[in-house]
């Protein structure tokens, strides 16, 4: 429906900033070197690549110490790396193309749901993950600002903002997203989508319907009636249980099985409403043997295509 063109803009986000350990900045390069966007092409989808992080040199300042604010981590490249992102994803899809965004870590969503919903004001979004991520900088422990998109994007406690994210539009509405794959919610985020009613599955909900139910509940939940609405799936890879996807920062077990991954997107796929991907936190230096970086990255490969309409007959 609204890509009849199938055309693609793989956008690379290298970025590690939003959480501690290294090597997640690797992330699309060995998606790439994988095959990501050969085996999308072989789906007949043309394609281009944005590259808004080239030149920049976030990795090395990430040691910066006096870059904080209150209890967040890094906020100044957070803030300037989402930013690249926005504007880069915005610009893909304003050209009409799909953006499909390789992480880095989550917090490069700030950037990727802003940038879509400046085209698509009225998109869902799918937010396939372990972890809420819904955190504010006055709920937030642990610092990390992968662990807060959702929250800058609604605007949540939006006084205690670092300056360098006030750019950041307030642009989505509670109403507007569904998790599917929760497992390890704070307590903090617990009270957010509790008080908010914010539309979540976890793997209790998994278990009691089954997956294919659960993504019919959530797509109904984004959409709010229209059948033909924008849907963006944010995809953190540990969504998916460790056995299936261990190489990436922040493993929780009990999650999704790879066929239970795969099939959320394979059902946005087939109602042709998807707008945007983001496929997140891929850690290759965290597997401690080669297989864990083979199962996690070809995982990440197969979101995308099945994302792209690969099993669609
Ligand atoms: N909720 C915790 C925090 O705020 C952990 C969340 C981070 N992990 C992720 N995000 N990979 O999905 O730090
Ligand atoms: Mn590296
Ligand atoms: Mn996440
Ligand atoms: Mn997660």
């Amino acid at each position: 429906k609204y890509h009849p063109n199938k055309k693609a803009t793989f956008v690379l986000a290298p970025f590690s900033g939003g959480q501690g350990k290294s090597g997640v900045e690797d992330g699309p390069e060995h998606l790439i070197q994988a095959g990501i966007e050969s085996q999308i092409k072989e789906l007949g989808w043309s394609t281009q690549v944005s590259e808004p992080l080239k030149n920049t040199n976030y990795e090395s300042l990430k040691n910066d110490d006096s870059d904080t604010h209150g209890n967040c981590k890094r906020p100044k490249i957070v803030g300037e790396a989402t930013q690249k992102v926005y504007e880069a994803v915005k610009f893909a899809a304003e050209q009409g193309t799909m953006p499909i965004t390789l992480g880095g870590d989550h917090s490069i969503a700030i950037g990727t749901v802003a940038g879509v919903l400046s085209k698509y004001p009225n998109a869902g979004v799918l937010w396939i993950d372990a972890h809420a991520d819904i955190n504010t900088p006055l709920t937030t422990d642990s610092g990390n600002l992968h662990g807060c998109p959702v929250s800058f994007l609604m605007g949540l406690d939006r006084e205690s903002y670092p300056p360098s994210l006030q750019w950041v539009p307030e642009c989505l509405s509670t109403k507007k997203i569904s998790y599917i794959g929760l497992r390890d919610i704070d307590q903090g985020e617990k009270k957010i989508l509790r008080e908010h009613g914010i539309s979540a599955f976890s793997m209790y909900h998994v278990d009691k319907y089954g997956i294919a139910k659960v993504v019919e509940m959530a797509m109904a939940a984004v959409s709010g009636g229209d059948k033909d609405c924008p849907i963006h799936v944010s995809y953190d890879v540990d969504a998916i249980d460790p056995q299936f996807v261990p190489a990436t920062g922040t493993p929780v077990r009990g999650g999704l099985t790879l066929r239970e991954g795969m099939y959320i997107v394979e059902a946005v796929a087939e109602t042709g409403n998807l707008v945007a991907l983001d496929i997140v936190e891929c850690n290759p230096s965290l597997g401690t043997e080669d297989a864990h970086i083979l199962d996690t990255i070809t995982a990440g490969c197969a979101i995308g295509r099945c994302a792209l309409g690969e099993t669609l007959l």
